[in-house]
């Protein structure tokens, strides 16, 4: 555990490594408790960082130091200083070997960072600092060297993997076997990645535009290889599709994925050994839904195209993080676009963007792209860092054009192969390809916040000038209570009376890109018959709030005729939006309720709608979350916005029952299980007319339910009428459905984690209750992020409803679950006070009871640098 009350990082402080590695030779001999790590490094004096020899301080966390060798020769203790987070050695020559033995305790490493056991199997997870309860080391990510690892190893560990080609294997005199791996490119400690398991393996080969053959392998324990398919065909698309679109070849002659029970993340991209968390690699129709295997998608995609962005060409320091992950997410949501339907891809991302990243950007963690400062840089791997970055590259993407982004990428590539840089370098590289300057743009990087715009329009008849009135602005966050205008690339269309996209200018274009740029600004429009209705903000062009006086019959003539999918969707969301915040009010005010008329109707024609794509057509149904719609309160006022929702849901499903039965049976079908789009996009509408059906709790619909339930084939329609069921049916019914599904099951960790989360989830009074029961059942594993983000995080996170009962025992028993965890993992303890953290935002003694429960948490005694930081900063 770290100091309670730990130092603050700046970024203004960043200074080149005193020393650099040229090579780095680890040598591990592993036992469960005590292995035994020798490193041998080539070190030498960094030209950049000026006269003298400084000590060399090196990194390192809960390590046993054993010695200390310097050119062959022990130094004596008294001579080096263990400092509490490293080791202090004198220098007195430019270049040396630097020896160091050491000892770590893999089986008692719950943090899951460093070198740690699951279940039974050896991996490790170094990003970001992770290295350093390895080994003493600089672990930095500008200390760039080349890694040769020996694993040694009881023979109970058939397979031992490290970065990069295999260059010796034997037995050692004592019988135990070893291997040794030699990574060709230098790489910082981050990248490090160590496994030995009792392991098997898919195999397949990849042939490189050039004319290379890669294997590629996936490992996993014994019971998993049938699971293995749909991650191997998704690496394969992905590497095709990072040479085709980006150019880029992979480089080493072998590509490794490893599947983990036990992962803090997703998975991570260490160099040629990915290593990922079980639930986002393996799948099979009969086990995996819809969602999972295009999240899988995605996650193979992403590490993958990590090679080339973060890996070839690395972050500087930890406040860079976003040059890899935001350019990367972008990439991987570009791949899933190409590979599904795009506009249905774009809507997922910016429903999940507009509700947890616009709450982070308004909550006490709200930091820039490229953060200030940090306590623990394990906080900082936000939706703000991810997603927010991904849409800041997604911004220079369309100011550019793909053309100019392409030719912005490929210079930067070249330009910094094997080197670790920073945002500016990224920027610089864009400007430098196309010859423009992004100088106001920058200001994304550096300052927190979702701007908002706020659009006005004035149509001169007597002129046919229309003219677009945009006023920026952007609401104080921690440490910045000013903001500089942003610049913002506002792309729209202007619709005529039927419908129709009218023509922008001479070339008869009908979708402009506006550069917002000032604090209030001007645009015209000239030659225009008739008053337009603007459709703004296309595609989401930027991660901004729009406001604009839409009127109903205005968002249903967009939802009708926008020739852009995303905002024909986003204008169903608006409308939805304005009556239940009707709602919300006539319930505060306590009259009695009801849904507007025209909101049915418009909701019946999206249903019967044979044009759309069914995906999209779901999207439509979907009602905006509760989460959605207390990010876009002001104050928010839970109950009211669970009763406006809950009475929205239950009066559509009403009106629209005999829609929802004609289209749920017309989408029905007992083909064979594929996850290709339409197919998804099928079962997508499908089940939620599913589950609009079953909200009226009618038996026939239950009967449906259970009927698909007996019947699925896949799990996307088993886990849907499962869902169904655990919040509309009869107590007995659910139950009974829940154990048949137990029983079936019980043996497949990713579907008992589905299991759990279906129950944590349940909006039904009693669930608190349930969550508690299930952190007692035998397949419940504290350890285990997955079981406690299913059980515990589920509850937290994606229950609205019991999460925020009154009596506030909902955050109270979140708070008590923070404490627990931060002695086994501070990461996800960090993670879980996340709910219980916006208690500013609350109305009346709800904020009160939330405030109170994370009170409790600070008050618990000495808290990890991780749960520390975010406790501290949101009680401030
Ligand atoms: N770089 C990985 C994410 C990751 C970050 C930290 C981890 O451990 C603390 C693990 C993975 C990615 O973006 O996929
Ligand atoms: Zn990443």
């Amino acid at each position: 555990m770290k100091d309670a009350q730990p130092s603050t990082v700046y970024l203004k402080d960043y200074r080149v490594p005193e020393y650099l590695v040229d090579s780095t030779r680890l040598h591990f001999e592993l036992q469960p408790k005590a292995t035994l790590v020798k490193s041998q490094l080539k070190i030498r004096r960094n030209p950049a960082a000026g006269e003298g020899l400084p000590p060399l301080v090196l990194d390192g966390v809960e390590l046993e130091l054993l010695s200390v060798s310097i050119d062959g020769k022990l130094v004596p203790a008294s001579r080096y200083q263990e400092l509490p987070q490293g080791l202090s050695i004198p220098v007195d020559a430019p270049e040396f070997e630097l020896e160091i033995h050491n000892r770590i305790n893999p089986e008692d490493n719950t943090s899951l960072e460093g070198l740690y056991l699951s279940n039974g199997m050896y991996c490790t997870q170094c990003e970001a600092e992770g290295f350093r309860k390895i080994t003493y080391y600089p672990d930095r990510p500008d200390v760039m060297s080349r890694f040769t690892t020996t694993i040694v190893a009881p023979r109970q560990y058939p397979v031992l993997l490290s970065n990069g080609n295999e260059t010796a294997r034997g037995t050692t005199e004592d019988g135990r076997q070893f291997v040794t791996w030699e990574d060709p490119f230098a790489k910082p400690s981050y990248l490090f990645a160590l496994v030995a398991g009792d392991l098997q393996q898919v195999e397949d080969s990849y042939t490189t535009a050039s004319g290379r053959e890669v294997k590629l392998q996936i490992f996993t324990e014994a019971k998993n290889i049938g699971k293995c398919d749909h991650a191997m065909r998704s690496l394969k698309k992905a590497m095709r599709w990072d040479e085709e679109v980006y150019g880029r070849e992979y480089d080493l002659d072998i590509f490794m994925v490893v599947a983990v029970d036990h992962f803090n993340m997703g998975a991570m991209e260490n160099k040629g050994l990915n290593i990922f968390n079980s639930a986002c690699v393996l799948a099979s129709p009969e086990t995996a839904t819809d969602s999972t295997f295009q999240r899988i998608e995605s996650i193979v995609g992403h590490e993958y195209f990590h090679n080339w962005s973060g890996n070839r060409v690395t972050c500087r320091d930890w406040f860079q993080l976003s040059l890899k992950e935001g350019f990367t997410v972008f990439r991987d949501a570009e791949f899933s676009a190409d590979m599904n339907s795009r506009a249905v891809k774009r809507i997922e991302d910016v429903s999940m963007l507009r509700t947890t990243q616009f709450a982070e950007d308004g909550g006490p963690m709200a930091h820039p792209v490229r953060p200030d400062s940090y306590m623990e840089i394990s906080n900082f791997y936000t939706l703000t860092v991810y997603e927010k970055g991904a849409e800041v590259v997604r911004m220079i993407h369309t100011l550019l054009g793909a053309e100019g982004f392409r030719k912005g990428s490929d210079l930067y590539f070249e330009r910094h192969d094997g080197c670790a840089v920073t945002c500016e370098d990224f920027i610089k590289a864009m400007e430098d390809a196309n010859g423009v300057g992004l100088t106001q743009f920058r200001r994304w990087y550096s300052q927190a916040g979702t701007p908002v715009l706020d659009v006005t329009d004035a149509y001169d008849e007597a002129t046919g000038n229309y003219a677009l009135t945009v006023k920026q602005s952007c609401p104080p966050t921690p440490g910045q209570e000013q903001k500089l205008p942003f610049h913002i690339p506002l792309a729209l269309g202007l619709l005529g009376a039927e419908g129709t996209d009218l023509p922008l200018d001479s070339a008869g274009n009908t979708q402009v890109v506006l550069q917002v740029t000032e604090q209030e600004q001007t645009f015209n429009f000239t030659g225009l018959q008739e008053k337009p209705l603007p459709s703004l903000l296309r595609d989401f062009s930027a991660p901004v709030k729009v406001r604009y006086g839409y009127t109903t019959e205005q968002l249903l003539f967009l939802m009708r005729n926008d020739s852009d999918a995303f905002n024909r969707w986003d204008a169903s969301q608006r409308l939805a939006f304005m009556a239940l915040e009707q709602l919300q009010s006539d319930y505060r005010q306590g009259k009695s309720l009801y849904l507007p008329e025209a909101l049915v109707a418009a909701y019946r024609s999206v249903l019967q709608n044979r044009d759309l794509d069914p995906a999209l057509i779901a999207e439509m149904l979907a009602l905006p979350s509760e989460q959605t719609l207390a990010e876009q309160s002001e104050q928010i006022d839970a109950e009211a916005i669970i009763v406006a929702r809950k009475f929205a849901r239950g009066a559509l499903a009403k009106a629209l029952k005999d829609d929802l039965l004609v289209c749920y049976r017309g989408l029905h079908s007992d083909k064979p299980y594929s996850p290709d789009a339409a197919e998804i996009a099928a079962r997508s509408l499908k089940n939620t007319c599913l589950t609009y059906l079953c909200v009226t709790e009618d038996t026939d619909a239950l009967e449906l339910a259970q009927q698909q339930f007996h019947r699925a084939s896949n799990m996307t329609d088993s886990a849907a009428a499962l869902g169904a069921l655990v919040n509309f049916a009869e107590a007995a019914d659910t139950e009974a459905a829940l154990a048949q599904f137990y029983q079936r099951w019980r043996q497949d960790t990713q579907v008992v984690e589905l299991w759990f989360g279906l129950q944590s989830t349940s909006a039904r009074w009693g669930t608190l209750e349930k969550v508690r029961e299930l952190m007692q059942h035998p397949a419940f594993e504290q350890k285990n992020p997955n079981k406690v983000r299913a059980v515990i995080g589920g509850f937290a996170n994606r229950n609205f409803t019991q999460f925020h009962r009154a009596d506030g025992s909902g955050f109270e028993f979140v708070a008590e679950q923070v404490i627990a965890l931060d002695k086994l993992n501070p990461q996800i303890a960090a993670r879980l006070v996340i709910p219980i953290t916006r208690w500013k935002k609350y109305r009346g003694e709800l904020g009160e009871k939330m405030q109170g429960a994370l009170q409790a948490v600070m008050d618990s005694g000495k808290l990890s640098a991780d749960l520390y930081e975010v406790v501290s900063k949101s009680l401030a």
